[in-house]
């Protein structure tokens, strides 16, 4: 059978990156599914979004926001079941199970929350960084509780972004571990799907990913921007003098960057959206991606301002998704739990 899961964290509002990255490939996959057996999860996982401490009122009005704007997307809930993290207690159950059986050292290689303690110290390199820099325990032990998310439903596919390449990866070593150790195949070795766009940059910095909780707004364009921030976030973007447009990610990161977001709307591949521009100047094709970003995310922005109206709706949508996900996520605790000798 095969099971998809996939988060998002609600931690402000879902950008280009979490779009084209992730939240577009949700959709298909849920539009193209082969079998009524298929079972698909979209999880907000809130209990992540605590590692990035946040304003209690903040989180809360976020969540349903996330909510809406997936459904917005075409995240639709007859197809998939959508739901809260916390409101499955299962998924912290789990963690602390696979975090009985994990190496710190598997941990310490990860990339992310180096990336993250880089940006809130002010680090210059993350070769500099190591656990003894004042890092909270949740923020290093967030893939555990990923791996936990995953394989409570024993999944077998998991859309993401390029950026969690590295956790997936750790979480089929954390089912690998766990089927040696007990003897029996509880957990699939999870496949990842990527979607083609890969990462999307941060507009500011072109060497970090976009990202929900960088201090800087203009860094990322939210789905919800109106056309006038979208304009001025792209004319600010961080290029370079060279002349032309043309891809090149090592030496060319914030025109490649753009180059990979008209891509991805329009469909063209890379080499097609060099040709057609290869003469343009970046005034110009900055103008060019803007109209095609502006244009994509319209309709998008009309059903969010329908369903935020409908915040029963939403809330509804999210408790039978609960309530559903509950229900397996029990079942395959219950045998994990008896498997390891807690219940008999
Ligand atoms: N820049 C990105 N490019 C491509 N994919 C991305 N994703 C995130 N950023 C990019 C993908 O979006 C999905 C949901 O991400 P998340 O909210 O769970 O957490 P994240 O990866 O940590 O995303 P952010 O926006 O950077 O959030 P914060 O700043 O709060 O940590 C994932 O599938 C991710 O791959």
């Amino acid at each position: 059978k095969r099971i998809t899961f996939s988060g998002i964290q609600p931690t402000g509002i879902p950008h280009l990156g979490n779009y084209l990255g992730a939240i577009t490939s949700w959709v298909s996959l849920q539009n193209n599914q082969s079998s009524e057996s298929e079972l698909i999860l979209y999880s907000i996982v809130d209990l992540h979004a605590l590692t990035i401490p946040k304003d209690a009122e903040m989180l809360r009005k976020s969540k349903i926001e996330i909510a809406i704007i997936l459904l917005a997307c075409g995240i639709n809930p007859k197809k998939c079941l959508i739901f809260e993290q916390s409101k499955v207690p299962a998924h912290s159950e789990l963690s602390w199970i696979l975090n009985c059986i994990i190496p710190i050292g598997w941990l310490s290689r990860m990339t992310q929350w180096k990336t993250k303690i880089q940006e809130q110290k002010n680090i210059q390199s993350i070769e500099d960084i190591d656990i003894s820099i004042g890092l909270d325990l949740g923020l290093f032990t967030y893939p555990v509780l990923q791996a936990a998310d995953i394989l409570l439903y024993k999944s077998t596919h998991v859309p993401v972004g390029d950026d969690q390449v590295q956790h997936l990866e750790l979480t089929r070593n954390i089912a690998e571990k766990f089927n040696k150790l007990y003897k029996k195949n509880v957990f699939p070795l999870p496949q990842t799907i990527l979607v083609p766009a890969k990462r999307i940059l941060s507009l500011k910095d072109p060497s970090k990913k976009m990202s929900k909780s960088s201090p800087f707004e203009y860094s990322r364009i939210n789905l919800t921007d109106s056309p006038k921030e979208i304009s001025q976030k792209i004319n600010r973007a961080t290029t370079d003098s060279q002349k032309g447009i043309s891809y090149s990610p090592d030496i060319r990161p914030g025109i490649s960057n753009l180059i990979n977001i008209y891509s991805s709307f329009t469909g063209l591949t890379i080499e097609q959206v060099v040709n057609k521009y290869k003469n343009y100047d970046n005034k110009m094709f900055k103008d060019s991606v803007t109209e095609v970003v502006i244009q994509h995310l319209q309709p998008i922005q009309k059903e969010i301002e329908k369903l935020r109206k409908e915040e029963g709706y939403v809330k509804n949508v999210l408790e039978d998704g609960a309530n559903k996900a509950n229900e397996i996520a029990k079942r395959n605790l219950n045998e994990i739990y008896k498997i390891i000798g807690l219940y008999h």
